[in-house]
């Protein structure tokens, strides 16, 4: 719907291009009407120009700080054109109508920006600018607005295409921009007063976030820290239930959660799993057919790194696990759900948490994530690919045994979860050795295979728990080394993304002593 702009107000603190852009709404002959520093800008240009404390009957109070606040003003943007009750009002009450808002706001960041005094920066706190732009932005059936420089243009050449009048289209488009603006200068106006109270910046707030609980601390004891909820994901840390043990710590939070999005890979209608996270890394996880047995089988990977983890299940407590459990030093349980008599074992334990989430998450649902680096941060869809719904291709003469399929397809499910390189060796249902966070993926190869001789030692076995297995690696191996080493530790089938340069190497390496090695053509970095 098309309307014809009769009168514009313009308030501009930046007056860049504001004199050609006054003159041609005037040749359009478009009434204008400014405030203080606009109107003398205009009318030294030679234009004409009303001021606007002629139309609201003020002059400019306490130095500018009410100039436009004035239903003659206000009134004049919010008006519904053709309401006969705001028709009446207006003529009562001798408004006219204000069919174009141009402004541009004190420039309060350049102000903080320059160093400016603390009385400096509130001076540029613009109240009267926002109010016009919140008003006429409501008003975008009847009314445009616009708020930078580099819309004049467009908004003269759409004037000028339909003799002075402008579409719906555009006056919510503007709209739109207009609300953005006002979101923007008050959320600067926020993060600076709360700096100014020893507060760090609320930033997260802009993605919805709610305070759920400031941390005592964050990853270290020099860190403020606070944790804030998103309504995002169902069931995980943020909204379990805790049933007992002391406050939840930051890095507490960041390992539960790393746990629980660990095992929602395992279907619990299919199989029972336990993960055992330290420093955000799993540093043992299996499956089997109960809580109990899949928690020894997961310990065994490397007991010594699961004093003080986190345990997460995909199904719930039971007696005989909590039993299991509470026999190592463990600083969280998190589970869907607990029986009575698993609660009365845990709370033997007074430090130990217990969470109780209700429910799995859904591993392919979408979702964000979000990394702060300095001076921004990175946004990115939630890593919810599923190795289930992966295209699986064998890429050596040797296809894996369907003993070694199963093994091959948990292992890959695990390294989605591993800081990159990741590599995870696993055998029948159990991770035996996870070489996480290396600069080198063959270094990461390495430290699997001795955590799972460690851990062949721990048991009193007497070959490492790394022959017979088989070997998930979270990316392409560059070289053939990886796998060399691999199988030297007994390793007897891959799975890997592939797309290296070098895949035809790596394959030939793994077919020259039969071994078998499938591609996802999917990557799981995580970093
Ligand atoms: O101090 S204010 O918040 N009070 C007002 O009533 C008011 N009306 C417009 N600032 C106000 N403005 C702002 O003045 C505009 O947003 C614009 O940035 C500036 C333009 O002032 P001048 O035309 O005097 O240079």
């Amino acid at each position: 719907e098309f309307r014809r702009a009769a009168r514009a107000l313009i308030s501009v603190s930046d007056k860049t291009g504001l004199v050609d852009f006054a003159r041609g709404l005037a040749a359009l002959d478009i009434e204008l009407i400014s405030t203080g520093g606009t109107h003398k800008a205009l009318v030294e240009a030679g234009l004409e120009v009303l001021d606007v404390a002629d139309v609201t009957g003020f002059p400019e109070l306490m130095d500018g700080r009410v100039k436009t606040l004035h239903p003659k003003v206000h009134g004049g943007l919010l008006a519904i054109r053709e309401n006969p009750e705001h028709e009446a009002a207006m003529l009562a009450h001798g408004i006219s109508p204000i069919d174009l808002l141009v402004v541009n706001l004190y420039p309060f960041q350049a102000t903080i920006d320059a160093g400016a005094d603390f009385d400096q920066c509130i001076e540029n706190i613009d109240i009267g600018g926002p109010a016009m732009i919140r008003a006429a932005s409501k008003n975008f059936n009847d009314v445009a607005v616009i708020v930078s420089v580099e819309d004049y243009a467009p908004l003269l050449a759409e004037l000028r295409a339909n003799g002075g009048a402008t579409t719906l289209a555009l006056r919510q488009k503007l709209a739109q921009k207009a609300f953005a603006r006002t979101a923007t200068y008050d959320a600067a106006i926020s993060n600076w007063l709360a700096e100014q109270i020893g507060e760090d910046a609320p930033a997260f707030r802009a993605f919805g976030g709610k305070l759920a609980q400031t941390l005592r601390y964050g990853e270290n004891p020099h860190q403020k820290a606070a944790f804030y909820v998103t309504p995002e994901r169902r069931y995980g840390v943020a909204t379990a239930r805790q049933l007992q043990g002391k406050q939840l710590s930051y890095n507490n939070i960041g390992d539960t959660d790393a746990a629980f999005e660990l095992v929602a890979e395992f279907d619990p209608e299919r199989t029972a799993a336990v993960a055992i996270i330290k420093h955000s890394n799993p540093c043992g996880v299996a499956e089997a057919a109960s809580i109990e047995a899949a928690y020894a089988l997961a310990l065994r990977c490397d007991p010594v790194s699961a004093f003080g983890g986190i345990v997460a299940l995909n199904r719930r407590l039971d007696a005989r696990a909590a039993a299991e459990i509470v026999q190592v030093f463990t600083e969280v349980i998190i589970a869907p759900e607990a029986d009575e008599e698993a609660i009365a074992i845990v709370g033997a334990k007074k430090n130990l948490r217990l969470l109780l989430t209700g429910g799995m998450p859904d591993p392919r649902a979408s979702g964000l994530t979000l990394r702060p680096v300095a001076g921004g941060l990175l946004v990115q869809g939630r890593d919810n690919a599923v190795v289930d719904d992966m295209e699986l291709r064998v890429v050596t003469k040797r296809a894996p045994t369907e003993a070694e399929w199963r093994d091959l397809t948990f292992a890959f499910r695990i390294a989605k979860h591993v800081k990159s390189n990741a590599i995870v060796y696993a055998k029948d249902g159990a991770t035996v050795g996870i070489g996480a966070g290396q600069m080198s993926r063959v270094d990461s190869t390495r430290i699997a295979a001795m955590k799972a001789a460690d851990a062949a030692k721990a048991a009193g076995l007497p070959r490492s728990l790394a022959v017979g297995s088989v070997v998930a690696s979270d990316a392409f191996f560059p070289f053939p080394d990886g796998v060399l080493t691999a199988i030297e530790a007994g390793a007897t089938a891959l799975i890997q993304p592939g797309g290296s340069v070098r895949d035809a190497e790596v394959i030939a390496a793994a077919d020259a002593v039969g071994v078998a090695m499938a591609f996802t053509g999917f990557r799981h970095f995580r970093h």
